[in-house]
């Protein structure tokens, strides 16, 4: 270093910029969780993809390198690094080391890192030990490096390329000290590279990891884009017609593109996009989408007499029943809205949205009568059964009204009456529920015995998952009521807690629950009410002691420490039914001793959870058997 700009206003600003990231980090990344880990990477492979949505990169490469340092590399133009003048510095360094100075050069354009937490590389640069950026162009091969965001010199040359080479080269080490796991994981990469990949159609996006033998290595790049994308979210699924519908264009100074497709489910799965960052609470460009849909429908199904004049018009709802949809839009200036910001907030997108898809939409159907036919079927079903469970809830909701809050008559409720401090163990089977009504504490801990296997809300339509008893004990249970009834704030107790076998069955049994939960009450799962409860596997004794293991690895810690000689008596739990009352209440149920599970989701995970469960629980079996074999390795104990 050693310029006179060591000590000028703009250095001291710079330090000042890189301390406030370091000092609240989360602030800039959201978290310093493995979440906020992975958002590094997706800071600089969004600057490569902001070049690709400028024409002018076609691959990014991303690599886990053996030391856990990420290389992503792309054939972009190259980071201009000529002498930027009001800086007095590269252009290169700039970006590097200055807050938000990316988007300041070359303008123009829709910016990917103009989202949620778009903070550039100047961020990752900070928040890592060290980082070295290699620019191709022109036929040389620019340089730098820096630690904690400071240069080690300014950007020099440090060899030649060939001419026709230009692109941009980063690898970063993220700061053990500011995170609290610097370990990134293959599989979360992959998901959001792949999404990153459908949304930018044609961009080639590979994704290596070098930490395992042998190395593993994934290739996205689809032409048909979002087309594509729909495919693949609805790839365990039946569609219900060969096509994916594809609306685009541009309008109000937004460009949009929509791909949709039904399948024979009774879940909507629609996810939104603006500038590639997905917006969870949808937005303007979600509404218009909407709007657009339920007026197209409406009116082709009317015209061609699909639906007679004195019928009633097909809600929103019953024409998305079944719709895997993806919406992307992309503009200069996004906004957004909510309390997390996940919200698009632009009027203008509303518009272009609705008048683009109602006009290509229209234009579709005329030239697809089948298709037309089809959907407007499938929509009509859809009203007879949302009117049908309408009648239904409406008579439990009256008789609920005449006779108060009657309870199921299954549930051993607990006496406090503060949610707070209450918790409700889902059991599987009724001798289960037995030992747990014995064994619980009454205070506090209710008992909801279920028999069996519960309803697969994954292949039933409403009415019929209202009329199901076990489902209706739940809903009554828990007080929130389910979709356009749920309130949170009625939720009876403050944990839900499934307790099943630690079987193939038992895994089942959660499985349909969650399924349940995740479809009907997502908020409950999202707050983090929802729980496992984790039964031991073993008991092992030995002179009048006894040890509980929940895995094999712990069955075998414990062997190691008391002696693997005759006199231990180990005993394999099949199912909760084998313990007394005692013994579950000491290993699975005292809030001192026992392990609960959180289950946990992500917001931006939405296509991926969709996805697990429709293959779990759906209608094809080949993508279940292929799924169970790609996954199998992170099971054990699945029996015995
Ligand atoms: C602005 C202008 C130019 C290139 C870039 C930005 C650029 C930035 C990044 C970040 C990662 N990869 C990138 N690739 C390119 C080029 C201006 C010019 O050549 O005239």
């Amino acid at each position: 270093m050693g310029t006179e700009n060591e000590y000028g206003g703009d250095q001291i600003q710079i330090l000042e910029g890189l301390e406030a990231v370091r000092k609240r980090p989360g602030m800039y990344i959201g978290s310093t969780s493995a979440r906020g880990l992975h958002h590094l990477v997706y800071e600089i492979v969004d600057n490569s993809v902001d070049e690709a949505l400028a024409g002018y990169c076609k691959n990014i490469e991303v690599t886990i390198n053996e030391d856990n340092s990420i290389t992503v590399e792309d054939d972009g133009r190259g980071i201009p690094v000529d002498i930027n003048h009001k800086a007095g510095k590269s252009a290169l360094e700039v970006v590097y080391t200055v807050l938000h100075a990316g988007g300041k050069f070359g303008g123009g354009g829709y910016k990917v890192s103009g989202g949620l937490h778009g903070v550039g590389a100047s961020v990752v640069n900070a928040l890592s030990t060290k980082l070295k950026v290699e620019v191709y162009r022109e036929g040389k091969v620019y340089f730098q490096s820096y630690k904690i965001g400071k240069p080690d010199e300014p950007v020099k040359v440090i060899g030649e390329c060939g001419e026709d080479k230009h692109g941009t080269k980063v690898t970063f080490w993220p700061d053990g000290s500011i995170f609290e796991e610097t370990v990134f994981d293959y599989d979360t990469l992959k998901q959001r590279l792949r999404e990153t990949a459908f949304l930018t159609k044609g961009l080639r996006i590979v994704l290596t990891d070098l930490r395992e033998n042998p190395v593993r290595t994934y290739d996205f790049h689809y032409a048909g884009g979002i087309k594509e994308f729909v495919t693949y979210l609805n790839k365990s699924k039946e569609a219900l017609y060969p096509e994916v519908i594809y609306c685009e264009g541009s309008g109000n100074g937004v460009y949009v593109e929509v791909a949709m497709q039904h399948n024979d489910s009774y879940n909507e799965l629609t996810l939104s996009f603006v500038n590639n960052i997905i917006t969870p609470e949808g937005g303007t460009h979600l509404a218009g989408f909407r709007n657009a849909l339920t007026k197209t429908f409406n009116a082709y199904a009317r015209a061609n007499k699909l639906l007679k004049d004195n019928e009633p018009a097909l809600t929103g709802d019953d024409i998305r029943e079944g719709l895997t949809a993806i919406i992307s839009v992309k503009i200069e200036e996004p906004q957004f809205e909510g309390q997390t910001k996940q919200k698009l907030g632009n009027s203008e997108a509303r518009g272009a949205v609705d008048s683009i898809v109602s006009e290509q939409l229209t234009y579709f159907l005329e030239q697809n009568p089948t298709v037309a036919k089809t959907i407007c079927e499938k929509s009509l079903l859809a009203q007879r059964a949302r009117e049908a469970a309408r009648k239904a809830r409406d008579l439990t909701r009256r008789k609920t009204a005449l006779e108060g809050m009657s309870l199921p008559g299954k549930l051993a409720d607990c006496s406090d009456k503060d949610p707070k401090n209450c918790e409700i163990f889902i059991v599987e089977g009724d001798s289960a529920g037995g030992s747990a009504k014995t064994a619980r504490s009454r205070a506090t801990q209710a008992i909801l015995p279920l028999r069996g296997k519960i309803l697969n809300v994954e292949k039933a339509r409403l009415d019929k998952i209202y009329g199901n008893a076990e489902i209706k004990a739940m809903i009554t249970a828990f007080g929130t009521g389910i979709h356009e009834d749920f309130d949170i704030s009625k939720l009876r107790y403050n944990k839900i807690i499934i307790m099943t076998d630690a079987d193939v069955d038992g895994a089942h049994i959660s499985t349909l629950m969650l399924t349940f939960l995740y479809r009907f009450m997502p908020d409950l799962i999202k707050e983090g009410h929802v729980y496992l409860a984790q039964p031991p596997l073993y008991k092992i004794e030995k002179n009048k002691n006894v040890w509980y293991a929940y895995s094999d690895d712990e069955l075998n810690a414990i062997l190691t420490e008391i002696g693997r000689d005759g006199n231990n008596k180990i005993q394999r739990y099949k199912g909760l039914g084998e313990m007394d009352a005692e013994q579950l209440w000491e290993t699975t149920m005292d809030p001192e001793k026992r392990i609960l599970k959180r289950v946990m989701i992500d917001d931006e995970s939405t296509s991926e959870i969709d996805i697990t469960f429709t293959t779990l629980m759906g209608d094809k079996v080949e993508p279940r058997r292929e799924f169970i074999e790609e996954n199998a390795k992170y099971v054990q104990n699945l029996d015995i």
